[in-house]
């Protein structure tokens, strides 16, 4: 039992809640609260909100409040193919070039005759601001404001002369609206000016039925927007214009936003955005508030509750959160590390729920016109990390927008395949944006790189392994994995120097230019090779493909061990020890492959020292994946080292990861890592096949020596609760929800355990079962 003390709303509340690894289901957790004492001044110090689809940033100021607004489908262009027909003839040339060792005169060549048409793709865009003018409250006295992780629910409370002013904002995943509650708790005191407004100049408000809308297009030819706003007051007045709702001396008022756009998919436009928001503003505006909420928060708890993590608490966690990232690095705050790990289930479930665009480089929050990297889908890493956490931390369903994408691409990157490769399959490079471009964009030096699409079939393979889901495996999975290795049958050549299979031309992301035969590449393409041959075994299908794969797999190029002892990043022996560059991804088979293990004690330890070399410095997304490689190393104070150092230098006052700037890939990467460090499954158990390693507390650190966590999956389908104490396991609890067998480690020491679908079966820290 561990006792959290937590600061209530007004002054120091102290609640005690029990946590067991017994009980399994997790329940309240209110010390997952981000909370300040004064209104966010820059938009990195707003609290996000999102039902997956629609985002907002809210602010929190007491005579000035803003919702900053996103949809997730709002983008400038237009449905566009990106291929360069013609490309294909000039690969020959570009290999020989590199094979003779002229890298840049390839870059050249590929620069004119083989780039993505245009060469850039395009830009995720805000969609428009809420602002509430609130006159006379800039004298307000007892500030806070909070986003609760646990009802996703954002409050500002605060009190002026003698009446106590609440503001709730969340964004409903049930209603699709923003819901948005301003109250006083004396009668008559709701006084406030309501406006729409955005960026896109083309935006124009009007009153229509007693809302207030805001319509525009982002381009003449490109995508139409339409939001609609209604305001219902209890008591006083509501007067609508074209420019405002004024709300006059009213007990309370309801705020409901829906908004819109054309997109229906990356090849239709053709949605009209007014009748979407009348539909949706038809479904809402009869249900009350408390309804609302009630709906809103049930349905975000089905997801969040499934995970619960207690490290201990320390005094650093009764201050405000910006406080507490200020004093990361010097006060051992470990209920920190829980609130940003518990923030990045939260920031998943608010930007990707089944049917909406995944979660982008910022998720759905944005308030640019020219975003950083546009904001789009980056495939080198970013994008795959914002997904790493999704089945770790019992958020399966919340990965399913990454499969549509990897759908749409499959579709597009065939195009690309022909045409740039003379291929078949299909093939994405190191970006994708709404308009699914899967050609390679920017510069030849870095955008040619092969394995985009294949690394995202690496997902499509881990949700198999986690949910046991055939028809998901048969219908979505296999389609799209077969056809990315059915490109690398095709795009595979032989070294001549060497003899072996490899990936050219590409890069090691995005370091060193034009090559031919990056580390990475080989190990994503043999996982998919070994995947997609596992997944023809389970259905019974493909033999004769299998078994090419099986063929070929053999071939390609190996990791090899350099003479710094390091795995080589490329296929010479060349890497500089010290380099120091952000991204690692020679070490993608340590994480998140799985390839590089303790059962290759050379390899393993080849991995340490490259990773070693490259330093603990970098962006928030490098550091967070360091936590990760770190915790597959067994390091867990290395780990830690890097999550308090990410937590000091590379996180915004809102939690927000900063790159910098804001990137959200670090918080989903820090989230998976520290998951890593506490629960790993990723060894096979019995070869190939359902049957893994449930390795428990694999790095922990010493700075949490007395702990418990509640409801991580591992593959093979199973639920795991784990407690510590003073550094040693105290309790496991497995739920088996396939009845596959699986052997579980704590140290040394494994222990095989037979299981059936829907049994429970609970461990001593001996591992004998009690
Ligand atoms: C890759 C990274 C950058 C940034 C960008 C969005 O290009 O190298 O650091 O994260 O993606």
């Amino acid at each position: 039992m561990h006792t959290r003390q937590v600061a209530g709303w007004c002054g120091a509340v102290a609640l005690a809640v029990a946590a067991s690894a017994a009980d399994g289901a997790a329940t309240e957790q209110p010390t997952m609260r981000l909370w300040y004492d004064k209104p966010a001044g820059k938009w990195e110090e707003a609290l996000p909100i999102g039902n997956g689809r629609l985002g907002a940033m809210v602010f929190g100021g007491t005579a000035e409040e803003r919702l900053q607004f996103n949809d997730d489908t709002l983008w400038t262009g237009k449905p566009h193919e990106y291929h360069h027909e013609g490309a294909a003839q000039h690969l020959p040339t570009i290999r020989r070039l590199l094979a003779e060792g002229k890298p840049r005169e390839a870059e050249a060549l590929a620069m004119k005759e083989f780039m993505s048409v245009p060469l850039r793709q395009k830009a995720y865009q805000p969609f428009g601001d809420l602002r509430l003018a609130f006159p006379g409250h800039q004298t307000a006295a007892d500030y806070r404001r909070e986003l609760d992780l646990d009802s996703a629910v954002a409050t500002v409370r605060y009190r002026l002369d003698d009446a106590t002013y609440e503001r709730q904002a969340f964004s409903s995943h049930p209603d699709q609206a923003i819901v948005v509650r301003v109250a006083a708790d004396k009668p008559g005191r709701v006084s406030f000016t309501a406006k729409l407004d955005s960026p896109h100049k083309s935006a124009r408000t009007r009153a229509i039925g007693g809302q207030l809308a805001l319509a525009g297009q982002v381009q003449p030819d490109g995508l139409r927007f339409e939001a609609r706003l209604r305001v219902l007051a209890e008591g006083g007045r509501v007067a609508v214009t074209d420019g405002a709702v004024t709300v006059e001396n009213a007990d309370s008022a309801l705020l409901l936003l829906v908004v819109a756009t054309s997109f229906k998919s990356f090849q239709d436009i053709s949605a009209d955005p007014a009748e979407r928001c009348e539909a949706a503003m038809k479904a809402v505006e009869g249900k009350a508030f408390d309804a609302l909420r009630k709906a809103h928060v049930e349905e975000h708890q089905r997801l969040f509750r499934r995970v619960a993590l207690d490290l201990g608490t320390t005094d650093a966690a009764a201050l405000p959160t910006d406080q507490r990232l200020k004093a990361a690095k010097t006060q051992p705050d470990p209920q920190l590390a829980a609130l940003y790990f518990q923030f990045g289930r939260y920031l998943l479930i608010a930007s990707s729920r089944p049917g909406t665009q995944p979660a982008n480089l910022q998720g759905i929050w944005n308030d640019k016109l020219n975003p950083p990297w546009d904001s789009k889908w980056t495939t080198n890493i970013n994008t795959e990390m914002n997904y790493w956490p999704a089945e770790v931390t019992n958020l399966s369903e919340c990965h399913e927008p990454l499969f549509d994408l990897i759908a749409d691409c499959a579709l597009t990157g065939r195009k690309t395949a022909q045409a740039h490769y003379a291929a078949r399959g299909w093939v994405l490079h190191h970006n994708t944006d709404l308009w699914r471009g899967t050609a390679p964009i920017n510069h030849s030096n870095h955008g040619i790189w092969v394995t985009g699409g294949a690394w995202l079939c690496h997902h499509l393979w881990e949700h198999y392994l986690f949910t046991g889901d055939k028809d998901f495996l048969v219908k979505r999975a296999y389609p799209a994995m077969k056809e990315a290795a059915l490109f690398f049958v095709d795009f595979l050549v032989k070294d001549p120097k060497t003899g072996w299979l490899i990936s050219t031309p590409s890069n090691s992301p995005e370091i060193g230019g034009l090559v031919a035969g990056p580390a990475m590449d080989h190990q994503i393409i043999r996982d998919l090779f070994a995947n997609t041959i596992e997944a023809a075994k389970v259905l019974g299908i493909d033999q004769d493909f299998a078994a090419k794969l099986t063929e070929m797999r053999p071939q390609i190029a190996p990791n090899q061990t350099g003479k710094h002892g390091q795995l080589q990043e490329w296929l010479e022996d060349r890497d500089n020890p010290k380099e120091t560059h952000r991204h690692v991804s020679h070490l993608w088979g340590l994480y998140p492959g799985s390839e590089i293990t303790p059962a290759d004690p050379k390899l393993f330890a080849a991995a340490r020292q490259s990773l070693l070399f490259r330093g603990d410095g970098g962006t928030g997304w490098s550091k967070a994946w360091k936590i990760d490689l770190w915790a597959r190393l067994l390091d867990g104070n290395h780990a830690h080292k890097l999550l308090v150092e990410a937590l000091a230098g590379n996180t915004f006052p809102n939690l927000f990861d900063a790159h910098p700037p804001f990137q959200i890939d670090g918080n989903f990467g820090g989230t998976s890592g520290i998951a890593e460090m506490l629960l790993q499954s990723h060894i096979p158990s019995a070869g190939q096949g359902q049957a893994f390693e449930i390795h428990l507390l694999p790095a922990l650190p010493n700075a949490w020596p007395t702990g418990s966590v509640q409801g991580l999956c591992a593959r093979g389908g199973f639920e795991v609760d784990i407690s510590w104490k003073d550094g040693l396991l105290a309790e496991a609890l497995l739920r088996s929800k396939l009845g596959h067998p699986c052997k579980l480690r704590y140290g040394s020491r494994p222990t095989a355990v037979d299981t059936k679908a829907g049994g429970k079966y609970r461990f001593g820290g001996d591992l004998q079962q009690r």
